[in-house]
């Protein structure tokens, strides 16, 4: 009895220290079809804290290495490049979407299957992470019509 309370309290305090106040939702990781070693991650970023949340890493368990892109045009075709980190406002949302920002995954070995989850971690620059879990999905229909990220 006296252990549980003692270790729930431990929790809290390793917790406490820089607890952002993330919001996750939106969020999917497109599937894979076998052989497919790259795909991307999507979701909508909120803060409700009065503070920026920087996140300077992601990490996907079921991928080699996560990197934060961002999709742009160049000379009329869609490009990409990377991304240091992503700020967060304080009160503010950030969308990770197809055609904008998103999360790289390579070296994914598995094929990912609409229906599964997948488990990120986003490391933020006060030393706090958090953990969540995406869904798989298939190709969703976007608004842009955009069919590569
Ligand atoms: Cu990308």
């Amino acid at each position: 009895m006296y252990k549980i309370v003692a270790i729930k309290l431990l929790f809290c305090l390793i917790a406490m220290p820089g607890l952002a106040d993330i919001l996750l939702d939106h969020g999917f990781v497109r599937a894979t079809p076998p052989g497919q070693k790259m795909t991307a991650a999507y979701m909508c970023l909120t803060n409700s804290g009065a503070e920026d949340v920087v996140i300077e890493g992601v990490s996907i368990k079921i991928a080699a290495r996560t990197e934060i892109h961002e999709s742009y045009v160049r000379d009329g075709m869609m490009a990409m490049r990377q991304l240091p980190l992503i700020t967060v406002p304080a009160g503010g949302r950030v969308e990770l979407v197809p055609g904008g920002m998103h999360m790289m995954l390579f070296g994914v070995t598995n094929p990912l299957n609409e229906g599964e989850e997948v488990n990120i971690v986003l490391q933020y620059k006060n030393a706090a992470s958090q953990q969540f879990y995406l869904p798989v999905q298939r190709q969703r229909m976007t608004s842009n019509h955009n069919t590569y990220h």
